[in-house]
């Protein structure tokens, strides 16, 4: 076992003696370990802290979110102090942990539409506990997260630097996204304009960042809450369909496998708006499938700019992966445009 990540541990209030440490999950961002120790299991994070420059911030957002939940009876997660009681270790590098939260299971694509559904359900009332929730405390922990222009502005500055000599490799992939360029600004504007109300949004609504009881396949919780900020309820939804209404994995290399899945589509929607549809307006109604198309769009041109840049934001594999990334978003961005009058027949349907 490694000493140094042992000694971190240790300096946190957990129970038992530990009896393993190993890598866990498929996150992008945070260095994830699941611990065991004599009496119990924990999740241990070295969080990434050039991505979350505010941790103080950050863990500060965590309580008042896990505490307003767990207020209202819902399954949360919850952090384990040091033995100085403070929530995380500060320093060059950050650490927490999470009691682990046992019998439940995270997915990386959908196996079965029942548990999509529940999942839509679950963001659905998700954004109903935190109507209530007072959004000025709350600390935007990634300036301007889902402000896709903005990112279009990241993206089209990357590229004219061009460091690595990658864009002469993903030519198609770049003029897809500049062709699509005009496309980008509904929802910035209407957050901008009013006419789409800004809620307080998970932001990082993807399937393996909701847990699911191994037996009931029922959501227990909704984790993974370092972006919770202010931002519109179409970021939550859209990003759920751009991981979870596909036949195939984010990253899978053969594009014939991946295809958007308008049933999947359709389930989730269905989960979604059971919880919803009385509190959102005419605007964001409409705009649904046009915010699973945003999301998609916008994650394919972060994944290809990441590419661009020398892959120091999301975690790699292998040095093409980002661009793999890349390739099944914008896939599956250009598939949702195609169908949007059967995506807004199926809201339509069900509202
Ligand atoms: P990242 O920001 O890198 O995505 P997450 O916080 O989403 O990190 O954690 C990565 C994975 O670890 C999750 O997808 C989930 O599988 C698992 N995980 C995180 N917290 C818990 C927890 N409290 N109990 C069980 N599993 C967890
Ligand atoms: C990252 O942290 P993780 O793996 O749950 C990213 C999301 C992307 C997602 C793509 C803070 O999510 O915005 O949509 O990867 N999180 C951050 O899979 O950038
Ligand atoms: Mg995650």
């Amino acid at each position: 076992m490694d000493n140094k990540l042992i000694q971190i541990i240790n300096k946190f209030d957990i129970e038992g003696e530990v009896l393993s440490v190993n890598p866990f999950g498929a996150g992008h961002i945070n260095k994830t370990f699941l611990v065991i120790t004599t009496k119990k299991k924990y999740i241990f994070q070295q969080i990434n802290n050039s991505v979350f420059p505010d941790m103080d911030g950050l863990m500060e957002n965590i309580k008042y979110i896990t505490s307003h939940l767990r207020a209202k009876g819902v399954e949360t997660l919850d952090y384990v102090c040091t033995k100085d009681n403070k929530n995380y270790i500060k320093g060059d590098e950050c650490y927490r942990i999470f009691v682990f939260i046992e019998g439940t299971k995270s997915y990386n694509r959908v196996e079965n539409r029942e548990v999509f559904k529940n999942a839509g359900r679950a963001f659905g009332e998700f954004q109903n506990y935190l109507a209530d929730f007072d959004a000025s405390v709350l600390t935007e922990t990634i300036k301007r997260f889902h402000d896709t222009p903005k990112r279009f502005n990241d993206f089209t500055l990357v590229l004219t630097e061009d460091k690595l000599n990658r864009a002469k490799t993903c030519k198609k992939e770049i003029d897809f996204i500049i062709s699509h360029k005009d496309t980008f600004g509904l929802v910035t504007e209407g957050l901008k304009d009013k006419t789409i109300p800004l809620r307080v949004t998970h932001n990082d609504t993807k399937l393996n960042n909701i847990l699911i009881d191994e037996k009931t396949n029922k959501v227990r919780a909704i984790i993974d809450l370092d972006t919770i900020m202010p931002g519109s309820v179409l970021y939550d939804f859209g990003d759920s369909i751009r991981f979870g209404a596909n036949d195939n994995e984010e990253d899978e290399k053969d594009l014939s496998k991946v295809n958007f899945n308008i049933d999947l589509y359709k389930a989730y929607s269905e989960g979604f708006l059971s919880a919803v549809k009385n509190s959102l307006n005419k605007k964001e109604i409409e705009l649904l499938p046009y915010g699973a198309y945003l999301m998609t769009v916008e994650c394919g041109m972060r994944f290809l700019t990441d590419y661009l840049q020398g892959d120091t934001y999301f975690a790699t594999q292998y040095p093409e992966h980002n661009l793999v990334r890349a390739r099944t978003q914008l896939k599956l961005a250009s598939e949702m445009e195609n169908r949007f009058d059967e995506m807004s027949a199926i809201i339509k349907e069900l509202i």
